[in-house]
């Protein structure tokens, strides 16, 4: 018997902009970086494609932040290369028929992505994209249609392009103001529609990258990264703050990328350098977007990386006045953390250092931990004390459609019964735990590897990495097994 889940508990999925809409030039929508980044794998990295000065061609690798554009290179479409989210898997112009099997399955809420280039093209255009505008408040009233609750993330992984090419991107201060207009013009404009909010997706990425490229990050990547953060922190509160004022009962997250880290051994260093990992990587983000201020380790963090940051009186005042209403996460894979020499390796994404000899890996590497969610929930509700959603969960795994056309895919069903009974633990532990979203409900393409193949979804998207296919939608095993969990509230898992 599973533990229960509270009453009026929200259950769904989630997916985002540029991995699921396509039509990435249609109706006035502007490029992000992901239109110019080409579909990579497990072992190679995706790469985003540039023009140099003198008209050549050229790529670097696209993820984290200490490769540059070469001077006077600007990001371009080449002919020659494919880019998987262009197409994506076609939500665009799918939306109906998709939301339509998220009602099936019985879903309260849909997580979603705005795409601020839908919006303002260049980021700084004086009027909104009507075409944009009137794109999302089809799709939210197309959930309303249902009874689903739409949960929005404003920012995910997608700065219209022209804003990194003309301003130089999140460390020019500039970018707070472009980002609260676009902010100001969602909240105004949906203000009827849309309760839930997250300001940005997986903030802590920026640090985590840095620490992941260990010795390669330089001091001047630090000081870069957090600068860019911090300009996030305050656009993020100065956003809290003016969504409050639109519509009082507006709840508004933040979103981390949530990794659970374990020391390796109990020698006293490595429980140490756990704790550090813990404050760089996830408290950084979420002291400052709960708590309106930097923790006290900031100082240590920015002493050992000599950054020296930009903070105004009025960003303090910001910062405070803009904290969030609830501790939204994605939750993946756990780390281990140690000084010690270790053989077996782990590489997968954000499981890196030393392989936990307790966990099994994914294909992709990532380490597969419920309890680490268990973990994660109980500290960081302790921590903080506010609502909490799971707003990314997922198996990315390969799917083989059987002859008749079914996909049997009972090790996504086994990874979420897991992570579902972890959260029934968590709760029963007092966690006030009010949202499950899983990742990628839908087929999609996948942010680290651009791969479709690496699938996520209780539904099958037709769409290979080449992007041949039918784009038909087709039921998995594990779309009939989440209907049922979602009509129990959680209570059949079986
Ligand atoms: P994929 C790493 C890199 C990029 C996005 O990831 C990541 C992470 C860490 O987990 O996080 C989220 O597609 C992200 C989604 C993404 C999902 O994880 O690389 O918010 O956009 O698709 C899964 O397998």
């Amino acid at each position: 018997m599973t533990k229960r889940f509270p009453e009026g508990f929200l259950w769904g999925g989630a997916i985002a902009a540029n991995q699921a809409e396509g039509a990435y030039n249609v109706d006035g929508r502007g490029l992000v970086q992901t239109d110019v980044t080409t579909g990579g794998s497990v072992d190679k990295p995706r790469y985003a494609t540039f023009v140099d000065k003198d008209g050549n061609p050229g790529k670097l690798p696209s993820m984290g932040h200490t490769a540059k554009l070469p001077e006077g290179a600007t990001f371009a479409i080449l002919e020659d290369e494919y880019y998987p989210n262009h197409e994506a898997v076609d939500f665009y112009h799918r939306y109906k028929e998709d939301i339509k099997l998220f009602a099936e399955m019985g879903y309260s809420v849909f997580r979603l992505s705005i795409s601020w280039a839908r919006i303002f093209p260049n980021g700084d255009d004086k009027e909104p994209n009507q075409a944009g505008l009137d794109f999302y408040r089809s799709v939210f009233e197309e959930c309303r249609k249902y009874g689903i609750e739409p949960l929005v993330s404003i920012w995910h992984f997608d700065t219209p392009l022209a804003l990194e090419e003309a301003y130089g991107g999140w460390t020019n201060r500039k970018l707070i103001d472009f980002y609260v207009t676009y902010a100001e013009t969602i909240f105004k404009e949906y203000k009827d529609l849309v309760k839930y909010w997250l300001t940005f997706n997986e903030i802590n990425n920026t640090v985590m990258f840095l620490d992941m490229f260990g010795d390669k990050a330089t001091d001047q990547d630090y000081q870069e990264a957090y600068q860019h953060l911090h300009h996030q922190f305050v656009a993020s509160a100065r956003a809290v703050k003016i969504g409050h004022d639109i519509n009082p009962d507006f709840q508004f997250g933040n979103m981390i990328c949530g990794i659970t880290f374990y020391p390796g051994t109990c020698d006293p260093k490595d429980i140490l350098e756990n704790q550090h990992k813990w404050e760089q990587n996830i408290f950084y983000c979420s002291d400052v977007q709960a708590k309106g201020r930097y923790g006290s380790y900031a100082k240590r963090l920015w002493k050992e990386h000599r950054v020296e940051l930009e903070i105004t009186e009025q960003d303090k005042q910001d910062l405070l006045a803009g904290t969030i209403d609830m501790y939204t996460f994605s939750y993946y894979m756990s780390s281990v953390v140690t000084t010690h020499q270790f053989d077996d390796t782990a590489s997968g994404n954000f499981s890196i250092g030393a392989k936990n000899p307790y966990l099994t890996y994914s294909d992709w590497g990532w380490a597969h931990d419920p309890m680490g969610l268990q973990y994660y929930l109980e500290k960081i509700y302790d921590r903080y004390e506010l609502p909490m959603m799971v707003v990314e969960n997922g198996l990315g795994a390969f799917d083989t459609v059987e002859e008749d056309g079914s996909i049997h895919d009972s090790y996504r069903i086994d990874y979420h019964r897991a992570h579902i009974q972890a959260m029934a633990e968590a709760i029963e532990n007092g966690v006030d735990l009010i949202a499950y979203t899983t990742w990628g409900c839908i087929d999609l393409v996948s942010a680290g590897t651009g791969e479709m193949r690496k699938r996520y979804g209780f539904i099958y998207v037709d769409k290979d990495d080449a992007g041949n296919g039918t784009f038909e939608r087709t039921p998995k095993d594990s779309f009939y097994w989440y209907k049922q969990v979602i009509a129990s509230n959680g209570e059949i898992l079986e």
